[in-house]
């Protein structure tokens, strides 16, 4: 077995616990989902939210930050049950039984060692840890076809990762449809603040979700289009034909609460509010803002926003209702107007609110740019780019195919990315859709267009990316202007209607990183890609053991089981 330079740092750090060791870890995995208590670090105080024992919000956090030696464990079940989330029973794919699953919570600077076991009868999985940038860790991603093989019923495997991003995320199953059954949830890295608050609410996920699983719907989506959604659920919640349990949230007079909100949907870009309450966002995905306020939020799949609301109402009007209202121009549903929670002021009340929504114009695009400040300023410079366009058509058995670049994504699950470098078979094909970055520490930036009045989610593994301009129904050209002085910085950004997005991103991680649409009908159907990145340095970090231990073990299954693929392979 390789052992690399990870490893070592691992059993390095096993051996002489550091003496920040005492946040342990039983502490930190006992905490329960939705209202974790706020981690503190010395001079992390409710009056300054800035500073983080040595560090601080203005750390370079790319190339800076905490090491604290504490490795925090998880164990994470993926199961089959049934659940009425909405009222509705169904069945349902989870983690750990509940929806949204587990929430992973550490401290910025810690490594989880989380050791997923697949206990589904019929189906593979793989848990990818959204956002996270997994430096240097690549084979921790995932990523089945790319970063590993699927993990087979009855099999475990585990994954390893440093913490050295803050804020909030999601971790989700990234084999086939799985993850909108219901296997995803919550990632918590406490850190600094750009503005102060009092208290945690904890994490407020927003889901679409239908009575048919996604799975019996996909047919359906490759024939004629992504399929109505039922409703939608808060925290796994939602009160659907007078059956089932909204989310409620108390608030107390004169406190600031800390809202880590989290877009987990298959297909619905939402806009999110609460009624009579203004909030001041604080990051977009893992980065840091300088604050702004707004009173409704657009965030589409896979995009996070911590935000910070203050109890600040008249307590006479004691509920309100929070909102997440799908768009109706790219996202219909059919109890648009019903996913909501409530915020009570006083936690007897059992009232339903009387309050009014916000008025917002119905549309599918990302906070403005230039609200979304990075508080860390970074400079992109001299990048070289290429043109991506988005496109969609009909394969040979009339199924809707979509393409970013030359081909719709086909990869194979048995056969991933990493197996394939470690055996020296480079010779890709189209449909594999590799672009070969072999120059280090490079800005690439691409320029991705669509002429299809369909906005797209567009998601990069290993890397916050950097968007240097975007235009909705309008063509990219020479005349556009690149910011590349401090842009927007997050992991998902929206491609317009008609219209480009272009990303940058500097090739600063060896690995195999999956670009694409985080709209789950999207990705089955191919619009993904994958970036090798300095491929001769990966195969020095590739733990053969567990790639070929859970691939040996995938294929056994596959054989006994004549499982057939029938999607992208991510
Ligand atoms: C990322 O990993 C590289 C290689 O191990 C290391 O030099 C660098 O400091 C790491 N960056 C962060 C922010 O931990
Ligand atoms: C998840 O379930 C497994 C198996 O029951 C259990 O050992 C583990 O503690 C649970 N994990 C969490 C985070 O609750
Ligand atoms: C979940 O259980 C149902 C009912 O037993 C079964 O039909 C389905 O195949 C199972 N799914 C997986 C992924 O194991
Ligand atoms: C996963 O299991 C579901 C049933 O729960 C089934 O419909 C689906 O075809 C399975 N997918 C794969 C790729 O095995
Ligand atoms: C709503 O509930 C009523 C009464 O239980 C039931 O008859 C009806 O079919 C339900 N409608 C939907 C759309 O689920
Ligand atoms: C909430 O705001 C609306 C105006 O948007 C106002 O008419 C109403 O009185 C406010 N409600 C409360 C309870 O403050
Ligand atoms: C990637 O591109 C470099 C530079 O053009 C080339 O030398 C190398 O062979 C390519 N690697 C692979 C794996 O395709
Ligand atoms: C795993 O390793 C064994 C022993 O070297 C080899 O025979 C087998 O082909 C490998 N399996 C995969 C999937 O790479
Ligand atoms: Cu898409």
């Amino acid at each position: 077995m390789i052992l690399t330079p990870l490893l070592v740092f691992f059993t390095a750090a096993l051996a002489s616990p550091a003496p920040q060791a005492a946040s342990s870890v039983s502490t930190i995995a006992s905490s329960t989902t939705s209202s974790a208590a706020v981690a503190t670090c010395s001079g992390n105080t409710a009056s300054d939210r800035s500073v983080w024992c040595d560090y601080d919000i203005s750390t370079d956090y790319y190339t800076d930050g905490p090491d604290t030696g504490v490795i925090v464990e998880y164990w994470l079940d993926v199961t089959n049950t049934t659940l009425a989330p909405d009222g509705f029973d169904r069945i349902v794919l989870a983690v750990n039984g509940t929806i949204p699953g587990p929430t992973l919570e550490a401290n910025w600077g810690d490594t989880l060692v989380i050791h997923v076991t697949n206990s589904l009868t019929n189906n593979g999985t793989g848990i990818h840890w959204h956002g996270v940038r997994q430096n240097w860790t690549n084979q921790n991603d995932g990523v089945p076809s790319l970063t590993q093989c699927p993990i087979a019923p009855g099999e475990s495997m585990t994954y390893t990762w440093k913490a050295s991003q803050y804020g909030t995320s999601w971790y989700h199953s990234h084999f086939s449809l799985q993850a909108w059954e219901g296997v995803f949830g919550p990632i918590v890295i406490n850190g600094p603040a750009t503005s102060d608050y009092d208290e945690e609410l904890g994490t407020v996920f927003l889901n679409d979700w239908s009575h048919d699983t996604v799975d019996a719907l996909y047919t359906y989506a490759q024939v004629t289009g992504p399929p109505l959604m039922t409703t939608g659920l808060i925290n796994g919640m939602n009160e659907y034909n007078g059956s089932g349990t909204r989310y409620e949230a108390t608030f107390t007079s004169g406190t600031k609460y800390l809202l880590r909100v989290i877009n987990g949907a298959i297909d619905t870009h939402f806009k999110f509010s609460i009624d009579n309450h203004t909030m001041t966002v604080i990051s977009t995905d893992f980065v840091p803002i300088v604050p702004y306020t707004t009173d409704v939020l657009d965030i589409t799949m896979g995009q996070r926003y911590n935000v910070i609301v203050e109890a600040n109402q008249p307590t006479d009007a004691t509920d309100y209702w929070m909102r997440a209202i799908p768009q109706v121009t790219c996202s219909n549903n059919g109890d648009g107007d019903n996913i909501r929670g409530i915020v009570r002021y006083d936690s007897s009340s059992t009232a339903d609110p009387t309050t009014t929504a916000y008025s917002y114009t119905d549309d599918c695009v990302d906070e403005p740019s230039a609200s979304l400040v990075p508080y860390v300023s970074q400079t992109v410079t001299s990048p070289t780019g290429e043109d991506l366009t988005v496109a969609v058509g009909k394969n040979d058995a009339s199924l809707f195919r979509w393409q970013i670049g030359a081909e719709s994504f086909q990869v194979e699950w048995a056969d991933p990315t990493l197996l394939q470098l470690y055996n020296g078979e480079t010779d890709w094909s189209e449909a594999e859709c590799v672009y070969n970055l072999s120059t280090a520490e490079q800005w690439v930036y691409w320029v991705i267009e669509t002429s299809i009045p369909v906005p797209h989610p567009i998601h990069l593994h290993g890397h916050d990316f950097y968007i240097l301009a975007t235009g909705e129904d309008a063509t990219y050209d020479t005349t556009v202007t690149l910011n590349t002085d401090n842009p927007p910085r997050r992991d998902v950004a929206t491609l317009p209607v008609s219209g480009y997005l272009v990303i940058a991103f500097l090739t600063d991680n060896p690995g195999v990183w999956l670009m694409h649409c985080h709209i789950g009908w999207h990705t089955s159907e191919g619009l993904a890609l994958q970036f090798v990145e300095r491929y001769t340095e990966i195969t020095g970090l590739i733990d053969y053991d567990t790639l070929n231990g859970t691939c040996a073990t995938w294929d056994a299954y596959v054989s006994s089981d004549s499982i057939v693929e029938d999607d992208s392979g991510v």
